[in-house]
């Protein structure tokens, strides 16, 4: 087939899902054009059948505004008229739906352009909900020729809380397992706590920085935190008011993040908001423990106490302590370690959702 494919092309889970997702259709064999502003960020450059269409917004001094759904649109249309797409597939409803949708009507009177939407978390949860979006989120929501939910709760979520009608396809969050190991040799140093997000206020970072504080009252370990975002600061103070600034990495943006999840023991993601939480399952996919709270999608990803622990949104001290226990109890550890593994080989892994993606590519685009 061939794919158009837009998402946020920067840091964010649905972008890294949308660009694994790109990588993976053309290895097995299908054409895929990115539409984005900018190279998505995962992206291996030169490989086969994956081409990349920048969308340019040129500004004009009326425009308060630059109106880049519209530029979107106008190149999607474009794209898929010149490279003759099958489908398109857009992550995050907003504004990319809307766009997907313009471009279909755009091109009706001659060619066919159906599009699936998928919807990731904060475009249901946080922005489609706000009554600025909400009536353009749904509506290109429901004009979509096919839609998936990275978790069953975010589905649930868009037919009671937004209100959508139609179909939902849930299709979980996936995982390369031949990319995410477990290492052969277990990594030097103290034990490591890690961090993975784009430190928005949904992530609760300086949850972090609060385990971390108590968990070093009982063991000697340390903290990475990869990603950046508008609470980075927050965090950093706070590593300092508590004396432990010493024992936190900041580690900024990364491009590989498959070479530093496997240096780490536990995954730490206090989120107060999760559709599924994909650096937890990418995590999982390396052995790590995810500590995390009992919200949105997680519980679909991590069963409490067998793969992983879940407490209460904010409530660090139970947090803390499943650290300490996962630090502290060596068969608990090892244990927990390879449940973690299976649940990601098991249930996530690529080999096993990407065929479901493929399989719905063709139901849509044969209606
Ligand atoms: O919250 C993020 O990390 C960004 C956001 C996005 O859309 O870029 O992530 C959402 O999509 C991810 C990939 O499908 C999910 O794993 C995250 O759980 C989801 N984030 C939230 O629901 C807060």
């Amino acid at each position: 087939m061939r794919i158009g494919i837009t998402c946020y092309p920067t840091y964010g889970g649905s972008g890294i899902v949308a660009t694994e997702l790109g990588m993976e259709m053309a290895a097995r064999g299908h054409e895929v054009h990115f539409i984005t502003y900018a190279n998505p960020i995962r992206l291996d450059p030169g490989l086969p059948r994956i081409f990349y269409h920048e969308v340019e917004v040129s500004t004009y001094p009326l425009f308060q505004y630059p109106p880049y759904d519209l530029a979107l649109a106008s190149r999607m249309a474009e794209i898929a008229e010149w490279q003759r797409l099958d489908l398109l597939h857009v992550h995050y409803a907003i504004p990319h739906s809307a766009s997907a949708f313009l471009a279909r009507s755009i091109l009706q009177p001659r060619r066919k352009l159906p599009y699936v939407t998928t919807l990731h978390g904060t475009d249901i949860t946080l922005v489609g909900a706000d009554p600025s979006y909400l009536p353009i989120t749904r509506f290109s929501i429901e004009q979509s020729d096919g839609v998936t939910a990275i978790s069953e709760h975010l589905r649930r979520e868009t037919l009671d809380a937004l209100g959508v009608k139609g179909e939902i396809r849930v299709i979980h969050n996936f995982v390369n397992c031949d990319l995410y190991r477990i290492p052969k040799t277990p990594h030097e140093g103290r034990p490591r706590l890690l961090h993975i997000s784009n430190f928005r206020e949904v992530k609760r970072v300086t949850d972090c920085v609060e385990v971390l504080a108590r968990v070093r009252k009982h063991v000697d370990c340390e903290l990475w935190m990869a990603g950046d975002g508008p609470d980075r600061g927050a965090a950093e103070r706070l590593a300092f008011e508590l004396g432990v600034h010493d024992h936190v990495s900041f580690l900024g943006k990364q491009n590989h993040i498959e070479r530093l999840i496997p240096q780490c023991d536990v995954l730490l993601l206090p989120s107060r908001m999760e559709s599924f939480g994909l650096a937890a399952l990418e995590a999982m996919a390396c052995g790590l423990i995810p500590v995390s709270t009992r919200v949105g999608g997680i519980p679909e990803l991590i069963t409490h106490g067998q793969d992983g622990f879940l407490e209460a949104v904010g409530d660090t001290d139970a947090q803390a302590a499943r650290v300490a226990e996962i630090l502290t109890d060596e068969k608990l550890r090892t244990r927990m370690k390879w449940a973690a593994r299976d649940t990601a080989e098991g249930r996530f892994c690529s080999s096993k959702i990407i065929p479901r993606y493929e399989a719905y590519y063709r139901e849509v685009a044969d209606r």
